[in-house]
C-alpha cells in the first residue's frame, strides 16, 4: 500500500525560508482549478496564506473569485467549529437554540447510544445517511460502506440528487455509462460550433470561457437560456447566437432541431447505422416537433430554430470531412426539471444523429457541478448503487463488493429512498404509508438551505429523533442538529477527487487543522466500532484508495489501475483504468489510437482513457440506445403567476455557508435579488430596487427586484444561495424527475407583489 506523502512541499528558493508552498485544488467546483497555496509561519498568530492559479489543463493558470479567495476560510477564523457540539434541551425536552461543547467520546457515545436505540425499536432503516459531491472518492466511499455495514441501513442518499442525477441517468440510459465529460476539455479548445444548454460557464465557472474561445471566434457559440446570462452574452462577442425559450421548453426544442434535421438530411446515416440503436423510435418523436409547434411551446421562433439547426447540421457534416468538431453540452438549466433526463436525452440524441459522441466530429457532456460530483456520483452514496456505477440490485455487483467488504451479501441493503423523498419524509410518514427515517447523519450538505420545498425540510429536521452534522462552520443545518461533528476542510487533509472530466487529482494537506477537529475517516471508525464493528474503516485515506481500487476493478467506473502515488507525482489519470492496461499511455500512442486529434495536457503522462466511446459505447452490443422520447404535457401558469427559476451568482457558491463569510464575496451581494423584466414589473406595480414577496403554496420570498430588459417577460430567476426569508427553496416544490428522482428546481409558478412596508423593512 502506497505510503503518505510528506504533506507539504518546500520550496525554499524563491520565497523566504518560513514560506512553502503547495500545489493542491480547489475546494469549490467541478472545474477543480490547480492552485499554489503559499504559507507563511508565524510566530503567535496563524500562518498567513496566499493563493495562486496553477498551471492544470482546466484552467490554464486562472482562478475566479471563489477560488482566489478560498483560502481565507483556512486560518484565523473566530466562526470555524473546533469541538464538538450537542443542542441543550430545556426540562421538556424542546431545544433552547444553544448549544454546548463536549469531548469527542461524549458526542460519540451519544451518537451510537441513539442510534443503538432507535434501530433497535423501529428497525435499522430509521437512521438514514446524507453525503455529497464535496466529499473526496475516500470519504464518500466510506460513507457508504459505513451507512450499509456499521449502520445496516439502505436509507442513503445525496447532495448529487439535486445535481447530476438527470444527465447521469440520461448518459446511462443512451451510452451505458456516465462519465460527465467523456473526453477532456482541452477538447473543446479546437470547436467551431458548441451549443451550451442550460449552463451558465461565464459565472460558475468562469477560467472555462477559454475553452469556448475557438468557438467565439468562430461565430459558433450557441447559448440557449431564459436569461441572457453572463454566458450568454458572450455570444455578442464573435456573433454567436442567444436562445431563450420559456422554462421547462427545452426538451421540445431539442426535438424540432432534430426534426429539422431529419427533415433536411443532415443526419450522419453511416454512423447510425455502424453505432446506434433505436433510431426509428427517435425519429417518429422528433417528427412530431415541427418547429412551429415547438415556437408555440418554447417562444422561440420557427425560423430561428430552423436557422440554428442548419447551422449545426452543416457544421457536423464539414467536421466530418475533417474540419473543426462540434459538441453539445448542458447544465443544471435543462436539467433540474421534472422532465430533466428526457431533455438531457435529447441533447445527447441531436448529438446522436449528428454523428458526434466517440467520433473526431465532437461529442456530448454534461458540466458536472460539485467538487468532486463526479466522484460523488460513482463512489457509493446513492441509494441505488454501490461502488464502481455498480448497481445495488444486481446480484454479481452485490457479490463482488461483499468480498471486498468482507461481508455476506446478504446482509447488504437493497436500494434506498432518493434524497428529496428521504428529506420529505423524514421525522414524518411518507405518502404511501412508509415510515421516514427518525435520524438523520449528513456529511457535506446544507439541505435546510439547498433542498427543494426548504420549510418543509426545515420542519422535518425539527422533528427527527436524532440529527448529526458533520461540518466546518455552522450552516443552517447544522444550527437544528443534536450532534455538531467539527471535521477537516479541504486544505487540511488528503484524498482524491474526480473532476468533470473523469480526471482523478490529488487534493493535498497544505495546514495543520484545528487540534478539536477530525477527519471523517476517523469519525466512520470510532462510530463503526461502537456500533459493534471493529475493524473495516481505515482511517489513512491513501488506504481506503486502494481498497477503491478493488471495489472498482471490473466495473464502469473502474479505479483499478489508477496508483495514489502516479495521481501524486502528476499523472492525468481518467477511469475506466483496469489495472491490466498498459502501465502508461503517451501523448503519442493517444493521438495514433485517435487519429488526426492530438491531446493537449501540458506533456502529462496520461494513463486511463481520456476519451471513451472511441470504438464502442458501454451497452453489451457496444451500441448506444436512442429511443422514443415524448414531452409531457405540463400545466401553464396562471395569468397572476409567474415562472420561478433560480440559479446561481459569481460570488457564491451552493448554500452560501462558505463563500457566504468570506467578505469580499459578501459585499458583492449583500442581499438577495430577484430578476424581472420591466414589463413584467410594470404589471405587478414593482420598480427597481423594491423589495418583493414572491409566494405560492409552499411558502414565500423576500427579495430586491433587479430589472433586467434581457429576461422573458414570462420568467423570474433569483439565486438559491441565501436562507431565511431570502431563500429561493422556499417555493420550489417536491416534484421530481420519474427517471432521476431529481428535483424541478427550475420551473415554479410563483405570484410576485409589492413588499408592505413591514416586510420590506425585516
Ligand atoms: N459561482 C458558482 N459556481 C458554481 C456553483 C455555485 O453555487 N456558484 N455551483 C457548482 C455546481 S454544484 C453546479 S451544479 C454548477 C451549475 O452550473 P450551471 O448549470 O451553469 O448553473 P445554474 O446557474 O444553476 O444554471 C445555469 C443557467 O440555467 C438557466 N436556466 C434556468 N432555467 C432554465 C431552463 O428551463 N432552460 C434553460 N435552457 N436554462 C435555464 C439559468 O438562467 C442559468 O443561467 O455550478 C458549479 N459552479
Ligand atoms: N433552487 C435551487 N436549489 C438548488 C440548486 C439550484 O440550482 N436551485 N442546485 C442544487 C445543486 S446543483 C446542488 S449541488 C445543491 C448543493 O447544495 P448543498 O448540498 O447544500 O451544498 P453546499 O452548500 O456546498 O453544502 C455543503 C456543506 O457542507 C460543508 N462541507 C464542504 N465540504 C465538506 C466536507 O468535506 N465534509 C463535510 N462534512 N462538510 C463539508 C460546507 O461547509 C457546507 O455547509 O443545491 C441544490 N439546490
Ligand atoms: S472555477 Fe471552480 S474550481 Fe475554479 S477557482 Fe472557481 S470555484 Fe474554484
Ligand atoms: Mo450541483
Amino acid at each position: 500500500m502506497g505510503g503518505r506523502e510528506k504533506p507539504m512541499e518546500y520550496s525554499a528558493t524563491t520565497q523566504e525560508r518560513s514560506t512553502r508552498s503547495v500545489t493542491t485544488h480547489c475546494p469549490y467546483c467541478a472545474l477543480q482549478c490547480a492552485m499554489r497555496l503559499n504559507i507563511t509561519e508565524r510566530p503567535q498568530s496563524a500562518p498567513s496564506i496566499t493563493v495562486e492559479g496553477a498551471d492544470f489543463a482546466t484552467n490554464q493558470g486562472r482562478l475566479c473569485r471563489k477560488g482566489s479567495t478560498s483560502a481565507e476560510l483556512l486560518t484565523g477564523r473566530t466562526d470555524r467549529l473546533t469541538t464538538p457540539l450537542m443542542a441543550v434541551r430545556d426540562e421538556d425536552g424542546e431545544r433552547t437554540g444553544e448549544f454546548r461543547e463536549v469531548s469527542w467520546d461524549q458526542a460519540l457515545d451519544h451518537v451510537a447510544d441513539c442510534v443503538k436505540a432507535i434501530q433497535q425499536t423501529h428497525g435499522s432503516d430509521a437512521v438514514g445517511v446524507f453525503g455529497s459531491g464535496s466529499l473526496t472518492n475516500e470519504k464518500t466511499y466510506a460513507l457508504g460502506k459505513f451507512a450499509r455495514v456499521a449502520l445496516g441501513t439502505s436509507q442513503i442518499d445525496y447532495n448529487g440528487r439535486f445535481c447530476m442525477s438527470s444527465a447521469a441517468k440520461a448518459s446511462t440510459m443512451v451510452f451505458g455509462v456516465d462519465r460527465g465529460l467523456p473526453f477532456p476539455l482541452t477538447d473543446l479548445d479546437a470547436a467551431c460550433t458548441i451549443v451550451l444548454l442550460g449552463s451558465n460557464v461565464a459565472d460558475t465557472m468562469p477560467p472555462f470561457v477559454q475553452h469556448l474561445q475557438g468557438a467565439m471566434a468562430k461565430g459558433g457559440l450557441i447559448v440557449v437560456d431564459p436569461r441572457r446570462s453572463a454566458t450568454a452574452e458572450l455570444t455578442a462577442e464573435g456573433g454567436g447566437f442567444h436562445l431563450a425559450p420559456t422554462p421547462g421548453g427545452d426538451l421540445a426544442l431539442l426535438l424540432a432541431l432534430a426534426n429539422v434535421l431529419f427533415e433536411e438530411g443532415y443526419t450522419d446515416r453511416r454512423y447510425l447505422q455502424q453505432r446506434v440503436n433505436g433510431l426509428e423510435d427517435f425519429r417518429r418523436s422528433a417528427a412530431a416537433w415541427w418547429p412551429e409547434r415547438a415556437q408555440a411551446a418554447t417562444g422561440v421562433g420557427a425560423d430561428q430554430i430552423r436557422f440554428i439547426a442548419r447551422r449545426l447540421g452543416s457544421a457536423a457534416s464539414r467536421a466530418r470531412e475533417g474540419g473543426e468538431p462540434v459538441f453539445i453540452l448542458t447544465g443544471r438549466g435543462v436539467e433540474q426539471h421534472r422532465d430533466g433526463t428526457d431533455t438531457a436525452r435529447a441533447a445527447i440524441s441531436l448529438a446522436l444523429i449528428l454523428g458526434l459522441p466517440g467520433s473526431t466530429s465532437g461529442g456530448y457532456g454534461t458540466l458536472t457541478g460539485q467538487g468532486n460530483g463526479q466522484g460523488g456520483r460513482e463512489m457509493g452514496q446513492k441509494s441505488d448503487q454501490l461502488p464502481g456505477l455498480r448497481s445495488i440490485s444486481s446480484e454479481a455487483d452485490r457479490t463482488h463488493i461483499s468480498a471486498v467488504w468482507g461481508v455476506d451479501p446478504k446482509t447488504i441493503p437493497g436500494p434506498g429512498t432518493p434524497a428529496t423523498e428521504l428529506l420529505h419524509t423524514m421525522g414524518t410518514h411518507s405518502e404511501d404509508g412508509r415510515p421516514g427515517v427518525r435520524a438523520l447523519l449528513v456529511h457535506g450538505s446544507n439541505v435546510a438551505v439547498s433542498a427543494p420545498d426548504s420549510g418543509r425540510v426545515l420542519k422535518n429536521l425539527r422533528a427527527l429523533d436524532l440529527l448529526v452534522v458533520a461540518d466546518f462552520f455552522l450552516s443552517e443545518t447544522a444550527a437544528e442538529a443534536d450532534v455538531v461533528l467539527p471535521v477537516l476542510q479541504w486544505a487540511e487533509e488528503d484524498g482524491t477527487m474526480t473532476n468533470l472530466e473523469g480526471r482523478l487529482l490529488r487534493r493535498r494537506q497544505a495546514v495543520q487543522p484545528p487540534s478539536g477537529c477530525r477527519s471523517e475517516l476517523w469519525i466512520f471508525a470510532e462510530l463503526a466500532r461502537r456500533l459493534g464493528q471493529p475493524t473495516g474503516f481505515p482511517i489513512d485515506p491513501a488506504e481506503v484508495f486502494e481498497e477503491i481500487r478493488r471495489a472498482t476493478a471490473g466495473a464502469a467506473a473502474d479505479y483499478s489501475g489508477m496508483s495514489w502515488e502516479k495521481l501524486d507525482s502528476g499523472h492525468a489519470g481518467y477511469w475506466p483504468h483496469p489495472s491490466t492496461d498498459a502501465e502508461e499511455t503517451t501523448d503519442a500512442v493517444i493521438s495514433q489510437t485517435t487519429g488526426p486529434r492530438e491531446l493537449t495536457l501540458s506533456g502529462e503522462p496520461i494513463i486511463g482513457t481520456p476519451r471513451m466511446f472511441e470504438s464502442t459505447f458501454a451497452h453489451a452490443d457496444g451500441r448506444a440506445r436512442l429511443s422514443a422520447i415524448r414531452p409531457r404535457r405540463q400545466a401553464s401558469p396562471q395569468a397572476d403567476e409567474l415562472t420561478f427559476t433560480t440559479g446561481r451568482l459569481m460570488e457564491h457558491y451552493q448554500s452560501g455557508n462558505q463563500t457566504r463569510r468570506v467578505p469580499a464575496l459578501d459585499a458583492t451581494h449583500p442581499e438577495v435579488t430577484v430578476e424581472i423584466h420591466p414589463a413584467a414589473a410594470r404589471q405587478f406595480g414593482l420598480e427597481d430596487a423594491d423589495y418583493a414577496v414572491l409566494e405560492n403554496a409552499q411558502g414565500s420570498m423576500r427579495a430586491k427586484v433587479r430589472l433586467d430588459e434581457t429576461i422573458r417577460a414570462d420568467t423570474v430567476f433569483a439565486p438559491f444561495h441565501f436562507s431565511g426569508e431570502a431563500a429561493a427553496n422556499a417555493l420550489t416544490r417536491g416534484l421530481t424527475d420519474p427517471h432521476s428522482k431529481m428535483p424541478e428546481f427550475k420551473n415554479t409558478p410563483v405570484r410576485i407583489r409589492r413588499a408592505d412596508s413591514q416586510e420590506a423593512a425585516s
